[in-house]
């Protein structure tokens, strides 16, 4: 435990944070690091002075029972589901996230993951870099291709709606399933995930993680978007069976997929790993300098806004409506 700086308040930062972010909090907060998320590391006195922590890792309902004096979580991420935010809530703690600042380069990313996996443009470097064109002659033709294609967005929400703008400029026809229908939306709405992946080839999901998406993409899903089926995920991981994924990736029941994230991560599946038809990335859908350091100062201006004016930025759905007990 690293105690930085003392000031009015303090916030704890467990685990890793980018030295941007950190810088930003020791120049307004009293930081307390901790190696990873665990209130062992906290001295009862250090656990009594936190009044918020700032976090890229899990912030599970023992760390938030060990912290009396806890009034704010603000996670790094749009992603919010290594956070208890209903048990945040019903304690009356803020738990904030960084929509918004990342949106653009994640559905960038997953427009380039996409052509990548269609057209296999990792593999055909590789091809290069190893002599083989000038040794064995041009890359073989792809299987592949966006022509024809029909994509179908598993969460049309601010990356999900990114995604679908610049794959309609493709002349790509675009479906969708959300538990709710977008309204004025010009996309094809699906009220199941399964009549989705039956109506289309190409299933792109953008849904948060948690329980109610917990492994909801499996093997249906993948006999239903078929042998010229690709599967791109840029949400969460945990959507997906990942054993029923490289099984259907092994035998053919479709075609290819790009991953950016994985169930648990940095953990990728040995079976994931084997098959050579899934282009494969270690989570980077918003990790450029940009876009990082604008999610870094969002979370430090949450801090900085609840502490200073008593109100968050960008409280979670399940924190909406919480106000601080002491401004
Ligand atoms: O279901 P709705 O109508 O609330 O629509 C949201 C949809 N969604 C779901 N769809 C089906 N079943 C569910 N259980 C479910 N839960 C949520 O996902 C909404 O359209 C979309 C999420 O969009 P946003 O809240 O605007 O999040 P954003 O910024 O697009 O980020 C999405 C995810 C993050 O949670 C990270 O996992 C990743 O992308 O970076």
């Amino acid at each position: 435990m690293t105690i930085l700086r003392q000031s009015a308040n303090t916030i704890l930062v467990p685990g890793k944070l980018l030295p941007h972010a950190l810088g930003r909090l020791e120049e307004n907060f009293s930081v307390i690091r901790i190696e990873r998320s665990d209130p062992d590391l906290l001295s009862p006195e250090a656990a009594e002075k936190v009044a918020g922590i700032a976090a890229m890792t899990v912030v599970d309902a023992r760390l938030i029972d060990a912290l009396p004096n806890l009034e704010i979580i603000a996670n790094f991420g749009v992603g919010y589901d290594a956070v208890d935010a209903k048990h945040a809530a019903s304690k009356g703690i803020m738990v904030t996230n960084t929509p918004d600042v990342l949106t653009d380069e994640v559905a960038d990313l997953a427009v380039g993951l996409l052509i990548n996996t269609v057209r296999e443009l990792s593999k055909a470097e590789a091809w290069l870099r190893a002599g083989r064109w000038a040794g064995e002659g041009p890359y073989p033709l792809t299987k592949g291709t966006l022509r024809g294609r029909s994509i179908g967005i598993f969460g049309l929400g601010r990356i999900g709606m990114a995604v679908a703008r610049r794959l309609e400029a493709f002349g790509l026809p675009i479906s969708y399933h959300n538990r709710n229908k977008v309204e004025a939306c010009p996309y094809t709405y699906h009220p199941t995930l399964l009549s989705l992946a039956e109506a289309v080839d190409t299933l792109i999901c953008v849904a948060p993680g948690g329980a109610a998406t917990e492994k909801v993409i499996g093997r249906e899903v993948f006999e239903a978007l078929g042998p010229n089926g690709i599967f791109v995920n840029v949400g969460r991981g945990s959507t997906v069976d990942e054993e029923a994924l490289a099984q259907a990736l092994a035998d053919g029941t479709i075609l290819s997929a790009g991953l950016d994230v994985f169930a648990r991560e940095p953990h990728v599946p040995e079976s994931l790993l084997r098959v050579d038809n899934a282009c494969l990335l270690p989570h980077v859908g918003s990790a450029s300098v940009h876009t990082r350091q604008a999610m870094g100062d969002l979370m430090v201006d949450n801090l900085i806004s609840w502490f200073n004016d008593g109100k968050a930025l960008t409280p979670v759905p399940e924190s909406v409506g919480i106000a601080r007990r002491s401004a």
